[in-house]
């Protein structure tokens, strides 16, 4: 597959391609977006990627990036001097302190998420049962974290901040009473400044689906 940009096989409301979209704009690094259909997955992306799951990246080189946080990592290492910003905790992109920030959110968080949002499907606990364990197990700790520095990477964001953001922004969603009554300030304040920030704003913009039968290469 002969093309000068890379390719972004994604999926707009996926948290993972998000955080993988937000990498490659941070990092300011051009790609061709082609916006899938969970149901209906492109033969070329699967032909690339049989484990089917979004985000997909193939390079120019048609090296192939088939997790979110390997297409983070890529995106920063391609920007030295953002790659010196973002190790500022940890002195490298994914050192122990980030590591373990990701490793609670594509973990234990994940799976309370989706029983929080999905809890018709989960009867043994209540939502609230789900939201609260959530709180306990990453909002809490994130919030006390987030008390003392901007970020979670301290003054400047890192690549955790960037991996869990996707991921609490869905918490928050799933009910606005639920999330209003929950006492995280400088968790809110840190999601609504990722919210309003030009480059979130700019990877949520809508694309249509890509069509496969359109491709050329
Ligand atoms: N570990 C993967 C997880 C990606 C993932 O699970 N993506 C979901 C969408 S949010 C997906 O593609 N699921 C396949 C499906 O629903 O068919 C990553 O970090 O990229």
């Amino acid at each position: 597959m002969a093309s000068s940009l890379p390719i972004l096989y994604t999926f707009r409301r996926c948290p993972y391609a998000m955080r993988a979209r937000l990498a490659l704009k941070i990092a300011s690094i051009e790609y061709e977006t082609r916006e899938i259909e969970l149901k209906a997955k492109p033969a070329s992306m699967l032909a690339l990627s049989p484990k089917a799951t979004v985000p997909v990246l193939c390079l120019p080189n048609e090296q192939v990036l088939e997790q979110s946080l390997d297409i983070m990592v890529w995106a920063i290492q391609q920007m030295p001097q953002a790659q010196q910003l973002l190790a500022s905790t940890d002195q490298q992109l994914i050192g122990p302190h980030v590591q373990q920030w990701i490793d609670v959110n594509d973990g234990s968080f994940k799976a309370l998420l989706d029983r929080f949002k999905y809890f018709n499907r989960y009867p043994e606990y209540s939502q609230l049962y789900y939201q609260e364990q959530a709180c306990c197990q990453m909002l809490q700790p994130m919030n006390l974290c987030l008390a003392g520095q901007a970020f979670l990477g301290g003054e400047h964001f890192n690549l955790a901040d960037l991996a869990l953001f996707p991921f609490v922004r869905q918490f928050a969603k799933v009910s606005d009473d639920l999330w209003l009554q929950l006492d995280l300030p400088h968790l809110k304040k840190w999601l609504e400044r990722w919210l309003e920030s030009p480059e979130f704003i700019t990877v949520m913009r809508k694309n249509s689906i890509w069509q496969e039968t359109r491709a050329t290469t």
